[in-house]
């Protein structure tokens, strides 16, 4: 196990207790993966509720939002043979995928980066809000891109997963931008910076037959159209990434290059985190990666929980050489831990020139 990382002594710092439903009738049952922003002098995270209603005994409930945005609660008997809970996050029947929670974002706030609370002089919930959002939005990415800030997020409907995108200046107006990356789509994280004066993004298509969970760059002229795709992380046999591999937060500038923190997951589901090293002039060009996890699942609240052995970042904040991040634990709970960039830095493998 490395040694890069110091947890927060106040771990977790939020938990379903945390956080008030966002109406009657709904159970919060996991509150994860933030997305983290300074503003105002103040540390900021934009996290995922999940919610569903009280489950009763023998039956599976969960909400599925309808057109007018109100919530159809859906439910199966847990003994019907067509109905498949093998994973806590999804419900499967007669061979169709819904989620077993409705997802929303939350807007909260601190003044140390350890207590956060819902701020009352703002908006802080943001909904799903048409068809292609109907199972909920998730895992919020934040770049500040000069004075704006830019949302990319997971939309999750029936047509597929894909990558939605939202700007603020202020954070009390939200405009929502549309899907920007069609399904199967997700782990969008924006360079906070152009690079030769384009805009680049990290994203994760599935392939389906043919190539996997790999984490792709895409540059774009306005952030909103992308294009000139190139892959750049494939999953590796046999590692702790064997799975999928998902970018995390915006990467950070270092010396050395771009330097993103992202997640993979080997075929036990268990997701740990290590790290990508791109060239400056060109983040399609990886210079190196992490052989072994930076941060794995070790702690009771990140090995049990609503989906157990799971460590997954999309936000971090960076002060010199070092990044404080947050970080969603088991499914359920937030935490915080921090890093040396260069003890990162430091521990990647470096890279033949091409290898995936
Ligand atoms: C997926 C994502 C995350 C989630 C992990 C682990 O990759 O959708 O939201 O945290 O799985 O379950």
């Amino acid at each position: 196990m490395s040694n890069l990382s110091q947890r927060f002594s106040q771990n977790p710092i939020l938990t379903t207790s945390d956080i008030v439903p966002s109406q009657k009738g709904l159970v919060v049952e996991c509150v994860l993966n933030p997305g983290v922003f300074a503003h105002e002098g103040k540390t900021w995270l934009i996290v995922r509720v999940a919610e569903r209603p009280e489950q009763q005994e023998g039956v599976t409930s969960f909400p599925v939002m309808r057109t007018d945005g109100s919530l159809e609660i859906m439910s199966f008997q847990n003994d019907d043979p067509e109905l498949d809970l093998s994973d806590s996050r999804y419900v499967k029947y007669k061979g169709v995928t819904y989620l077993s929670t409705i997802s929303h974002l939350r807007l909260l706030c601190s003044e140390d980066g350890t207590h956060f609370f819902e701020p009352s002089d703002r908006p802080t919930k943001i909904f799903g809000q048409d068809s292609q959002e109907s199972f909920g939005i998730e895992d919020c990415r934040v770049s500040k891109i000069g004075e704006t800030y830019y949302l990319t997020y997971t939309q999750v409907s029936e047509s597929g997963v894909g990558v939605g995108l939202m700007t603020t200046r202020d954070w009390r107006t939200i405009h929502r931008q549309g899907m920007i990356i069609p399904p199967h789509n997700k782990d969008c994280a924006l360079f906070e910076e152009p690079v030769n004066g384009k805009y680049y993004c990290f994203h994760r298509p599935s392939g389906i037959d043919l190539g996997g969970n790999f984490i792709w760059v895409a540059s774009s002229p306005d952030l909103l159209h992308w294009g000139n795709h190139r892959c750049i992380a494939h999953t590796r046999e046999d590692m702790w990434d064997s799975a999928r591999v998902g970018a995390g937060a915006a990467p950070i500038k270092t010396h050395a290059g771009w330097l993103e923190i992202y997640h993979g997951a080997n075929a036990d589901n268990r997701y740990c985190l290590g790290a990508l090293l791109l060239d400056r002039d060109d983040p399609t060009k990886v210079l190196a990666r992490s052989e072994k996890p930076i941060f794995e699942p070790t702690l009771d609240y990140e090995k049990d929980g609503f989906f157990g052995n799971v460590v997954f970042t999309n936000g971090h904040l960076v002060d010199g050489d070092t990044v404080t991040m947050y970080y969603g634990a088991s499914d359920e709970v937030i935490c915080g831990a921090t890093f040396s960039i260069d003890a990162i830095l430091n521990s990647l493998n470096v890279y033949s020139k091409g290898a995936l």
